[in-house]
């Protein structure tokens, strides 16, 4: 009897240890997608920043030929950073993160307002280049 009832306590043990387990380790592999998708900003954002500044660079370095050049790499690097930023806080993934939930709420609240920013620094960017680029052309 003795036996039994340990055996039947062993079982409960160990299928609870398994449930945390499980649970853990779904919390972990969140944060991980998490910490990957802030990797991915980071990228996106600083990507941008420097298309930005290429676009800049050439709207005013006088080398023509290049500048051409120049500018076109550095609007398309500007356009893919926003899209990486766009897609990471709004896309597939995401989506699919928030419909299996199980997720740090926090860590998700600050990523989103962590991504919404970088949003509105490569839109200021944009905003005093264009504005920058106007005074020029004004002279
Ligand atoms: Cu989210």
């Amino acid at each position: 009897m003795k036996t039994s009832a340990a055996t039947l306590i062993f079982s409960i043990v160990m299928i609870l240890s398994f449930n945390v387990q499980a649970e853990l380790t779904e919390k972990e592999k969140s944060m991980h997608e998490m910490h990957a998708m802030m990797r991915l900003m980071d990228n996106a954002l600083c990507q941008a920043l420097e298309g930005a500044n290429l676009m800049m660079f050439g709207q005013m370095s006088g080398a023509e030929k290049i500048d051409k050049e120049l500018i076109e790499r550095g609007t398309a690097m500007v356009k893919d950073g926003k899209a990486v930023l766009l897609n990471t806080l709004a896309g597939t993934e995401m989506k699919t993160m928030h419909k299996e939930g199980g997720y740090n709420e926090k860590v998700m609240h600050d990523l989103h307002s962590l991504g919404d920013r970088m949003l509105h620094v490569i839109e200021e960017v944009e905003k005093l280049h264009g504005e920058a680029l106007k005074q020029i052309s004004m002279k």
